[in-house]
């Protein structure tokens, strides 16, 4: 593996996830691996989980982490090609991560999409950038399109309950801001690599780029996908075919109890951060396996970093 950025970049989804579960059982057994390198972390949004997880698995493998919001603390960075630099901007992208070769030997970073333009969005300029600039492995801490750390996380989660061929639903949920596709998209890209059975439910409008569900069926009607399920993976996005726009929805697609008891005994997941009764009533959020997830995410980017060392 040379980098991390999708899952077309993983050799063996399934031998990634084991990996990661026997990091979880003994943390400390390669603490030595990234002894005398140093993994660069750069934030250009909010994180919780994606920085502090990260950095921790860097620490468990013996590396040392330099790590820069990049919103707060660096010069304002200039992300056109050949401009005229007589603006606002003070540094050119491409300056800024040669500068991060000369001291990190793993580049990882942080990139939301502008949710103004799909084609440029998908393109990943920024995470592109990082990848032709910076020499070493580049691992995607959350890009325009996609979110792997989260979805390998998300896939020991579910490896975890022993559950044989789960019925998985992605479903869509309200929430009062427009979000990213990435998790949904990179969710979707990985668990298609399992054994799972896979329903997609969104209210008509909130249509993904074809590139994401091939393969997956996709229903209008929550409570009908909801039959059956093992797993409900809850998650709002904005429009991908009114790109950025939040059209707006007549039923009501809150998880609730209710909803929950039309599953399998099914198990709600999320991402988080999540907006409680919005995305997911208190009581759903309370019972569910979202602490699990955050927690693998330590095993998830712990499992990736002793692959790039390797
Ligand atoms: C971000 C998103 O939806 O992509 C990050 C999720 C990990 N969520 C928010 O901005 C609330
Ligand atoms: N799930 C996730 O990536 O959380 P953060 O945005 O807090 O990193």
């Amino acid at each position: 593996m040379k980098k991390f950025t999708a899952v077309k970049d993983v050799e063996n989804v399934e031998e990634l996830i084991l990996s990661a579960l026997d990091a979880k059982r003994n943390p400390l057994q390669n603490n030595q691996l990234g002894a005398g390198k140093t993994i660069g972390l750069v934030f250009m949004n909010p994180s919780l989980r994606t920085r502090l997880s990260t950095e921790k698995a860097a620490q468990n493998l013996g590396l040392n982490v330099l790590v820069i919001d990049v919103s707060k603390d660096g010069w304002k960075l200039e992300l056109e090609d050949g401009p005229v630099m007589d603006g606002d901007t003070q540094e050119h992208l491409k300056d800024a991560i040669k500068v991060l070769d000369m001291y990190c030997d793993l580049l990882a970073v942080r990139c939301f999409p502008g949710l103004e333009n799909a084609k440029e969005d998908y393109a990943e300029p920024i995470l592109n950038a990082f990848i032709q600039n910076f020499n070493g492995p580049v691992i995607s801490l959350e890009s325009a399109t996609r979110h792997p750390l989260q979805s390998l996380a998300d896939l020991i989660t579910i490896k975890e309950k022993s559950i044989d061929k789960p019925k998985v639903v992605v479903s869509w949920a309200p929430h009062p801001k427009k979000l990213p596709q990435a998790v949904v998209n990179s969710f979707l890209e990985w668990v298609v690599e399992t054994n799972a059975e896979v329903v997609l439910a969104h209210p008509k409008g909130y249509e993904l780029s074809d590139e994401f569900v091939s393969g997956v069926v996709v229903n209008h009607n929550q409570d009908e996908a909801l039959a059956g399920a093992d797993f409900v993976y809850c998650k709002n996005w904005s429009s991908f075919s009114n790109y950025g726009e939040t059209p707006e929805v007549q039923e009501d697609w809150t998880i609730t109890d209710e909803k929950m008891k039309l599953t399998n005994n099914g198990q709600f997941m999320h991402c988080l951060p999540i907006r409680r009764n919005v995305v997911a009533t208190d009581n759903v959020i309370d019972n569910s396996l979202v602490y699990q997830q955050a927690g693998n995410r330590v095993w998830a980017a712990q499992a990736v970093l002793k692959t790039l060392l390797q």
